[in-house]
């Protein structure tokens, strides 16, 4: 088994996504946020158990990301949504550029359901081997997608990702909460041995946001890779402290 110390604090773990540059485009951005800075910033100022970028701001801000301290997640594949119809994601990074940038742990995203899921399992298969042969954790971005997936329930889906993940052979897999805590704790169940990680979705407001979170923590997950609902808040460093007190007193009572 791989090592997830690095990325977590008694197995609970809080981490600030941002690739979304990438993936939505500046659209989520507002003069603050657009500055990679204003994100490591947070991060360090919040204590996050990572910080997640693509391999360009990896690179550009190298100094930075390492005087904060915040272990690093690289996500190793990446996609625009100016591109219709079922998705793929390639691979854009390597594991070994990724432990050059002073990564600790990879990320890939998967859409289970696209036509193209297999071109994605292979490049996994791949990444999943040569960073475990670094005792390097690999965590799963899994979402189903796609025409195919249109007749499936949100439960047998969000089960069917985080089966997938653990079948995949992802140490931690990030899927998307639909708002069910009963079949949350399914998917947590299909996870097996594989943790749970929730994405943090569209900006909510905060009571909104904090139950969800609450909900996350009782279905069995071990946390968030959250991103817009942090650095879009007012105050990203209030709303982190909101989260990890969730989410950390949660794991003081199991
Ligand atoms: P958010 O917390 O901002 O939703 O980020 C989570 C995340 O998984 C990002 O890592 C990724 O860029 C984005 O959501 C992808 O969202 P989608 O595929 O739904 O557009």
């Amino acid at each position: 088994m791989v090592d997830l110390k690095k990325i977590t604090i008694n197995n609970k773990a809080l981490y600030l996504a941002y690739d979304q540059g990438l993936e939505h485009g500046p659209t989520d951005f507002n003069d603050k946020n657009v500055d990679p800075l204003y994100i490591i910033n947070i991060a360090k100022k919040s204590k996050f158990n990572a910080l997640i970028f693509q391999k360009g701001i990896a690179e550009k801000y190298y100094k930075e990301i390492k005087k904060s301290k915040i272990p690093l997640i690289i996500k190793l594949n990446g996609r625009t949504n100016l591109v219709k119809g079922d998705p793929i994601s390639n691979q854009i990074c390597s594991v070994d550029q990724a432990i050059k940038l002073g990564a600790v742990a990879v990320g890939y995203t998967i859409y289970i359901g696209s036509i193209h899921e297999s071109e994605m399992f292979e490049d996994f298969q791949k990444i999943q081997e040569q960073a475990h042969k670094k005792n390097m954790p690999v965590i799963l971005w899994i979402y189903p997608r796609g025409k195919f997936i249109k007749k499936k329930s949100k439960k047998q889906l969000m089960a069917y990702a985080a089966r997938t993940g653990l079948e995949l052979g992802a140490d931690i897999i990030k899927i998307k909460y639909e708002g069910n805590i009963k079949d949350l704790n399914w998917a947590v169940k299909s996870a097996g041995k594989t943790k749970v990680v929730i994405a943090g979705g569209i900006k909510k407001s905060e009571k909104h946001f904090l139950k969800q979170v609450k909900e996350i923590m009782d279905a069995g997950c071990i946390g968030l890779a959250v991103g817009r609902n942090v650095w879009q808040a007012k105050d990203p460093i209030a709303i982190s402290d909101k989260i990890k007190k969730i989410i950390y007193k949660e794991s003081l009572k199991k």
